[in-house]
């Protein structure tokens, strides 16, 4: 790529493919503001056959108009209608790819910063959205360890006037954190709704195994937290609308 500067030139890294089955995406420099004249161009693969969820958790771009700095994500396969720009301070919704590949696109004009902007995305077996009445959910890679390192969301949506039972079979974290007696490390938390906004259920780490969990409406979201280090067998749930 040939860059030209005239005046300052930014040699921020930004973009690339990300493979895993969780990271981060932010706009360069984040939380300070991202610089001008900023273009990044980040591809997610998951195995084939499986989905992408992006997430967005801040976002803070120059505008309500979108031909100054934007967001642009592109569904893998390419259709034209899902290709949407986002700017000012409306965040995205979450958004699930239809193919295993997902575009994300930053471009920044030439004055007038913000914060910008920080995603997290899941793939393959590490997201799902459940709308059958009941199923099981398990860790990735379970009963073997699961990854270090990885964010993990799965939702449950079923039918108005549903509520749903949660059940765990199995659970098998790393322990907590001897110092403050909390789950500081690897956690799993259950939200009465959608998205991390609703009401947290509960939040639980080590070998003992939480009580059942029951949603206030149709909607529950099931998240597992890793850190860098120390994985363990993971969990096993079962739920019932
Ligand atoms: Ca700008
Ligand atoms: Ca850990």
């Amino acid at each position: 790529m040939v860059c030209v500067c005239f005046i300052l030139c930014h040699s921020d890294i930004c973009g690339g493919v990300l493979t895993g089955l969780s990271g981060v995406i932010t706009s360069p420099d984040y939380p300070d503001n991202y610089p001008n004249n900023a273009e990044c161009h980040w591809l997610i693969r998951a195995a084939p056959h499986t989905h992408i969820r992006l997430m967005f958790t801040d976002f803070q771009l120059e505008s309500q108009e979108c031909n100054f700095d934007y967001v642009a994500v592109l569904d893998g396969n390419g259709i034209e209608e899902q290709f949407r720009h986002y700017c000012g301070t409306t965040k995205p919704p979450d958004i699930t790819s239809s193919s295993n590949e997902l575009h994300v696109i930053f471009k920044s004009d030439f004055n007038i910063g913000a914060r910008g902007f920080k995603a997290h995305f899941s793939s393959g077996e590490c997201q799902d959205v459940f709308k059958a009445v009941r199923s099981n959910i398990t860790s990735p890679r379970y009963p073997e360890m699961y990854p270090n390192n990885i964010i993990c969301q799965w939702n449950i949506q079923l039918p108005p006037g549903f509520r749903i039972k949660m059940f765990f079979r199995d659970l098998e974290l790393e322990e907590k954190n001897s110092l403050t007696e909390q789950c500081d490390y690897d956690y799993v938390s259950v939200y009465d709704g959608q998205n991390e906004s609703n009401k947290l259920l509960g939040k639980w780490c080590g070998t003992e195994i939480p009580s059942p969990v029951m949603s206030s409406k149709n909607n529950l979201l099931l998240v597992l937290v890793t850190d860098r280090d120390t994985a363990s067998k993971g969990f096993s749930v079962f739920y019932i609308g």
